[in-house]
């Protein structure tokens, strides 16, 4: 299965993801193909979206205490919704669909996720630190919000500023 990253403005973002009935090959062969892509692109989180499946699908591989993906760690979450929530965190984040743009963005500290994995068997999750963050901002993405709407509407008018001679330099440099 051949993937492309969606980037922003592509208004694919802002679909909305459908849940997954069928847990079977076609999930699996878009799994399989999620995982280099992240990988390939220096990636923590991929949601399907960014891929342009509008399924509610995500992965996560959060680096270790020695800064190392293993595909040991890698997370495969279907049709997540979160149970609980507790505390305050703030983090720098960037997304693959967003090149270029960190900014600091509040987030829950404390996170339980039900999910399903590849097979459709129902899971239960705690997740604290980085991958409590990175699983909010991939199941923002299942409901077509960016990192980006997030910000304060005077430093979101200056990312799209920033953002536009990016592109603009981006494609100029392409010719
Ligand atoms: C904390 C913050 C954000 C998340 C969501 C997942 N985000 C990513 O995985 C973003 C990765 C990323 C990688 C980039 O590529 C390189 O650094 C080589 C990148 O590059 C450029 O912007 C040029 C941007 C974002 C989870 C937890
Ligand atoms: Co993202």
């Amino acid at each position: 299965m051949k993937l492309e990253i969606v980037v922003y403005p592509n208004k694919i973002l802002r679909e909305k993801s459908k849940k997954v009935e069928k847990f079977d090959k076609e999930l699996h062969d878009l799994l399989d193909a999620m995982y280099p892509m992240m990988m390939e692109s220096n990636g923590i989180g991929l949601a399907a979206i960014q891929v342009a499946h509008a399924k509610q699908v995500l992965i996560l591989n959060i680096p270790d205490e020695n800064d190392e993906q293993t595909e040991e760690s890698l997370l495969e979450i279907i049709n997540p919704i979160i149970t609980n929530t507790s505390g305050q965190t703030s983090y720098q984040e960037g997304c693959l669909s967003v090149p270029t743009f960190y900014e600091d963005i509040n987030r829950h500290e404390l996170i339980t996720v039900n999910y399903q994995d590849r097979y459709g068997n129902t899971k239960t999750m705690e997740a604290d630190g980085l991958l409590s963050i990175a699983f909010q901002h991939e199941m923002d993405h299942l409901n077509g919000i960016l990192f980006i709407d997030k910000l304060s509407y005077s430093r979101r008018k200056k990312f799209e500023k920033e953002y536009k001679k990016m592109l603009k330099e981006k494609k100029s440099s392409n010719k």
